[in-house]
């Protein structure tokens, strides 16, 4: 047993403990966070095909620069506590009782409350500046981008195919989709059937297509290339096989494409046949589409099903 001279002794020549786990804490966190950016952050999913796709790569990036150095603090605490003040042979003692640190507790409601609260504020802004994020904001959406003509597409989710409807080029239908680099996209996302969900993952995008809803989701593609669409709600026998492809093309590829198809539509007769453009479709109409449908893309199925057609024209 210790005497009290002794035990203040002792006390005195105590190391700073929160200096010394500062110390060793501040240099693997400096490291963990500069391999996270420069290392890891090129390869973060989604990509970057897209704004929403870059900005989810960056949110994600954000997160874990922020979260690396506190799990490391946790590791470096406890590996410092085990090894320091580990139970020693013959040391029976009590520890000293503990009354509380104003410091210490200061410390940790000023560090948590400015990491809560900045989030809050970084992913508030990162939902808003981003145009909702790739994600469905239903039919009014609230953050729109600043963008004075943005290209529509209406995403027709249906079991168990997508088609793509673009009503500035007279309404013609595509079983792929097409899209311009760098121009915004106006995803008009609705079903004729069942919920389905549209999700581009490359592009950042998913949003419920749901009958009767006209969900509206925002996009600016970034880079060339194709992506795959597939549907992220079960939503029948063939919900797995309910995907086809996109494709970012140069803008005047996509115009090329885009008005052979709206000609040889208009021509063939097809767009004269399909029900006029609308942000949702009644379920009368669904024969006629799906006729339509077949027509334009020769998809068929004898079990009510449709399989991923060919590839209609490509630029
Ligand atoms: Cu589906």
């Amino acid at each position: 047993m210790a005497t009290p001279e002794a035990t203040a002794a002792g006390a005195k020549a105590e190391p700073n403990h929160g200096l010394r786990i500062f110390l060793i804490w501040l240099p693997l966190a400096v490291a963990a966070d500069l391999l996270i950016w420069f290392l890891w952050y090129p390869h973060f999913p989604p990509g970057r095909m897209s704004s929403s796709a870059s900005h989810q790569s960056f949110d994600i990036a954000i997160m874990a620069v922020l979260c690396a150095p506190v799990l490391l603090f946790v590791w470096t605490y406890a590996a410092y506590a085990l090894i320091n003040w580990r139970h020693r042979e013959g040391d029976d003692e009590d520890g000293p009782p503990i009354f509380g640190n104003t410091k210490v507790q200061a410390t940790w409601i000023g560090a948590t409350s400015v990491i809560v609260l900045g989030l809050f504020v970084f992913g508030t802004v990162e939902l808003i500046a981003p145009a909702g994020a790739g994600a469905g904001e239903g039919p009014a959406p609230i953050w729109k981008p600043n963008a004075a003509a943005p290209l529509q597409v209406q995403v027709i989710g249906q079991q168990w195919a997508f088609t793509y409807r673009y009503p500035q080029f007279g309404g013609m239908q595509s079983s792929e989709l097409f899209l311009p680099d760098n121009r915004w996209v106006e995803f008009h996302v609705t079903s004729l059937d069942v919920i389905h969900s549209f999700w581009a993952y490359k592009l950042g995008v998913k949003a419920d297509a749901n009958p009767g809803v006209d969900n509206v989701a925002f996009t600016q593609p970034k880079q060339l290339g194709t992506f795959r669409v597939q549907c992220n709600e079960l939503c029948g026998l063939w919900h797995g096989a309910m995907y086809n492809y996109g494709h970012v093309v140069t803008p005047s590829a996509f115009q090329t494409w885009a008005s052979a198809m709206q000609f040889r539509q208009a021509n063939d007769g097809i767009l004269a046949e399909m029900p006029p453009y609308a942000t949702t479709y009644d379920p009368t109409v669904i024969p006629q589409l799906a006729q339509s449908i077949v027509k334009i893309d020769g998809i068929t199925g004898g079990a009510g099903y449709y399989y991923p057609p060919q590839d209609p024209v490509t630029p």
